[in-house]
C-alpha cells in the first residue's frame, strides 16, 4: 500500500518531487482502512486525556518519561541455543536428565510474569516485554527458564490491558526462541477462579503448549492432590514439562504449628512424583519459607524424591535472598528471581544479587552479571509507567508472617479494597485476613483461595463484621459468593477439611461435596460455544477465542467490544495508553508492520453544555477533531 501511494501521489506523477518527498507527505502513510483506524485510535486517546485511565488517580498533564534504553544486542547475532533446544531435542525425560546433571543452580526469571503481578497488579503491557524480548533471549539464554505467562496474566491483559494474552504468547515465542517458557497454571482451576470441567483443562494445556509453553506450574490452591491429576495428564499428553507444586505455608520450624509439617510436605512431595511430575516445585506464594527452614525442606526432599526441586518465593520479608542460598546449600536444583529494578519486596529476590552471591562457588549460576545489569536498566526505565498501580509498600516487611498474604495477591487485594471504598483501611484489611484464615481452618492461601479469603476480609471490613459477629449474625448474612462455593467444595477440599460450624452458617442448608469438582462438571461443548461467541462477537471464533471466553467469559465480550470501539490498543506506548498525550505532544505508532500512524494533541477544547468536548488532534498532518464525553 505505500509505494501504491506513491506512484499514485499527484506529485509523483508529476515529477515534482525530491529527496524530501517521502519525508514530508505525511498522506503516504495512510494507507485504506487505516483512517478508520487512526479515528478509533484517536478516540481512545481522547478519552484517556479528558477521564484518566480506570485505576489510576486522573492527573492535570501526562507525566514526563524517558524512553527506555534498550539493551543493545547485534541484530546479526544469532541467538545462543538454550535450554528450549534441549526440550524439543531430548523431550521432558531427557530435559530433565540435563537438569541432574548440572553442577551450577538454574535460573527461572520471572520478570515477565510474578514480579509485575506482585509489584503492580500484573499491570506490564506486551508492548514493553516485546521491546526487550531479543535482547532478554540473547543475553539471558542460560537462564532455565521465562516465566512469563499464566498467574493472573491471562485475565488481566483482557481485562485491564484490552489486549490478547494469546498474542502476548505468540509475540514472546517468535522473539525468544531459545528460552523455555514457563507458565503457572491453578490446577483445575486453569487460569481463572474457579474449577473448570476436564475436557477444559485438557484443552487450555494443548493450546498453550502449541502456542508456546513448554514448563507448566501446576499447584492447587488447598494442596489438594485430586486438583491437580487431571493437569498433570494434560501436561504428559503435551510432551511438555509437568512441574507440581506443593504450595508451602506455615512455618516447618515452629513447633505449635501442627499442620503444615515437614512431614506434610515430604508426603505431598511423594504423592506428586507418584502422580507423574517431571520436576517438584516448593511455591512459597508469601514469602513464609525463611532460610533455615528452606535447608531442612529442601534436604528432606532431596532424601525422599528423585526428581528435581525448583523452589519459587517472594522477598516481602526481606529474608528472600538469604533463603534462596540456604536452599542452595541444601542442593535445590532451580531457583526463581528477577532482575534487580523489579525485584524485592512482594516480588521476588534479586537475580542480580544472586549471580553475585554465586559467584566463584561451586554452584555459580553461569550467567552473566552484566548482561542482567543491562536487562535491570531497561526495567528501572520502564517501572515508572506503572507507578501508579505500585503498593505504598516501601520497606520489607517481617507482618507478613502473620497475614501470611501471597506476594502475587498484596497489590491486587490492595486496588480491590480501593475500589470498594476501603482507602485507607488496608491495614484492617490485612489483619482481618489473618483472621479469616484462621476463621477458615488455616488453609492454604494462593489463588483462588486467597481470593475467598480476601473477599470475606473486605466483606467484613467493609461491613463493620468482627469475627464474634459472624458467629452471633451468621444465620442472617448474605456472604461473598466466592465463599458459598469454597465452603460447597467448588475449589476442592483442605487438608483436614472445613470447620463444619462455619460451613453450616456459610451454606445455610445449600448442598456441599466432596468429590472433585472437575466429575461434577458436564464436558464443555467447544462447538457450541463456538457458536454463540461467534454471533456474539460478530467473527469466526478461533479455539484460541474460545478458551480464553470460557475462562472468561464476560471480560472476554468487554475485550473484543474494545477492539471494535478503539481497536488494537496493544500498538500504543505504554505512558500513552495510560496517560494521552500532552498537548504538542507527538506519537508515531506503528499499527502494522511498515503502517505508521503520528498523532499530535493540538488542544483539548471547552467542556459544551452537552457534557462533551473537542480534543483537536493532527492525524499523520491532517487536522482531526474528536468528540469526548467528560465524565467528571
Ligand atoms: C497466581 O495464581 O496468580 C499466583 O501468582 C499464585 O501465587
Ligand atoms: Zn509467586
Amino acid at each position: 500500500p505505500f509505494l501504491e501511494n506513491v506512484v499514485t501521489h499527484p506529485d509523483f506523477l508529476s515529477g515534482q518531487y525530491d529527496t524530501s518527498f517521502i519525508d514530508t507527505k505525511q498522506e503516504l502513510f495512510i494507507f485504506p482502512g487505516s483512517q478508520d483506524r487512526g479515528t478509533k485510535l484517536l478516540s481512545y486517546i481522547g478519552n484517556t486525556i479528558v477521564n484518566g485511565y480506570p485505576g489510576l488517580s486522573k492527573l492535570d498533564k501526562k507525566p514526563h518519561f524517558d524512553a527506555p534504553c534498550i539493551p543493545r544486542t547485534p541484530f546479526a547475532q544469532p541467538y545462543p541455543d538454550g535450554t528450549k533446544q534441549i526440550l524439543d531435542r531430548e523431550g521432558p525425560e531427557g530435559l530433565v536428565k540435563w537438569i541432574q546433571a548440572q553442577d551450577r543452580v538454574l535460573i527461572t526469571d520471572t520478570t515477565f510474569r510474578d514480579a509485575h503481578q506482585s509489584l503492580f497488579a500484573t499491570r506490564v503491557r506486551t508492548y514493553d516485554l516485546a521491546a526487550v524480548a531479543e535482547a532478554t533471549g540473547k543475553l539471558g539464554a542460560d537462564l532455565f527458564s521465562l516465566e512469563m505467562w499464566g498467574g493472573a496474566t491471562f485475565d488481566t491483559t483482557m481485562r485491564f490491558l484490552r489486549e490478547s494474552p494469546w498474542e502476548r504468547l505468540q509475540i514472546l515465542r517468535q522473539r525468544i526462541p531459545n528460552i523455555l517458557f514457563q507458565m503457572l497454571l491453578r490446577g483445575a482451576n486453569a487460569v481463572g477462579y474457579t474449577n473448570y470441567p476436564d475436557n477444559v483443562i485438557h484443552a487450555f494445556v494443548k493450546a498453550s503448549a502449541e502456542n508456546g509453553i513448554d514448563v507448566f506450574r501446576i499447584f492447587d490452591s488447598l494442596n489438594w492432590l485430586p486438583g491437580m491429576q487431571t493437569a498433570i495428564e494434560a501436561v504428559r499428553n503435551s510432551g511438555k514439562i509437568a512441574e507440581a507444586a506443593i504450595c508451602y505455608t506455615g512455618d516447618i520450624l515452629d513447633p505449635t504449628k501442627t499442620k503444615y509439617t515437614l512431614s506434610y510436605y515430604v508426603n505431598l512431595a511423594k504423592e506428586l512424583e507418584k502422580a507423574g511430575a517431571h520436576i517438584l516445585a516448593i511455591k512459597d506464594m508469601a514469602g513464609l519459607l525463611k532460610p533455615y527452614a528452606a535447608y531442612e525442606l529442601v534436604r528432606a526432599l532431596k532424601q525422599a524424591i528423585g526428581i528435581p526441586i525448583h523452589l519459587h518465593t517472594h522477598d516481602t520479608s526481606g529474608n528472600g535472598g538469604a533463603m534462596l542460598l540456604k536452599a542452595i546449600e541444601a542442593g535445590v536444583d532451580i531457583v526463581d528471581a528477577c532482575v534487580s529494578s523489579m525485584s524485592g519486596l512482594t516480588s521476588q529476590p534479586s537475580l542480580n544479587g544472586l549471580i553475585s552471591s554465586l559467584a566463584h562457588t561451586d554452584r555459580e549460576t553461569g550467567l552473566s552479571l552484566d548482561a542482567f545489569n543491562k536487562l535491570s536498566d531497561y526495567w528501572e526505565d520502564v517501572r515508572p509507567y506503572y507507578q501508579g498501580f505500585e503498593s505504598g509498600m516501601k520497606t520489607s516487611n517481617t507482618e507478613v508472617y502473620v497475614h501470611e498474604m501471597p506476594g502475587g495477591q498484596y497489590t491486587n487485594l490492595e486496588q480491590q479494597a480501593k475500589a470498594v471504598g476501603l482507602e485507607g483501611r488496608w491495614d484492617e484489611v490485612k489483619q482481618m485476613y489473618a483472621t479469616v484464615n484462621q476463621m477458615f481452618g488455616d488453609i492454604v492461601k494462593v489463588t483462588p483461595s486467597s481470593k475467598v479469603v480476601g473477599d470475606m476480609a473486605l466483606f467484613m471490613v467493609q461491613n463493620g463484621l468482627t469475627e464474634e459477629n459472624i458467629w452471633e449474625k451468621g444465620t442472617r448474612l448474605d456472604f461473598p459468593d466466592s465463599v458459598i462455593q469454597f465452603f460447597q467444595g467448588y475449589l476442592g477440599q483442605p487438608p483436614g477439611g472445613f470447620p463444619k460450624e462455619l460451613q453450616a452458617l456459610v451454606l445455610k442448608g445449600r448442598d456441599s461435596f466432596t468429590t472433585r469438582p472437575g466429575e461434577l462438571l458436564a464436558p464443555v461443548d467447544f462447538d457450541k460455544v463456538a457458536l454463540e461467541i461467534t454471533e456474539k462477537i460478530g467473527r469466526e471464533a478461533t479455539e484460541l477465542d474460545v478458551l480464553a471466553s470460557i475462562m472468561y467469559p464476560q471480560v472476554f465480550l468487554q475485550y473484543e467490544q474494545s477492539i471494535k470501539e478503539y481497536g488494537d490498543l496493544s500498538v500504543l506506548s505504554t505512558p500513552t495508553f495510560f496517560y494521552g498525550l500532552r498537548p504538542g505532544e507527538e506519537t508515531a505508532i506503528t499499527i502494522e508492520r511498515g503502517k505508521t500512524l503520528i498523532i499530535k494533541l493540538v488542544a483539548v477544547g471547552e467542556l459544551h453544555p452537552d457534557g462533551r468536548r473537542i480534543i483537536y488532534f493532527e492525524l499523520n498532518g491532517q487536522p482531526r477533531e474528536i468528540f469526548i464525553r467528560d465524565q467528571a
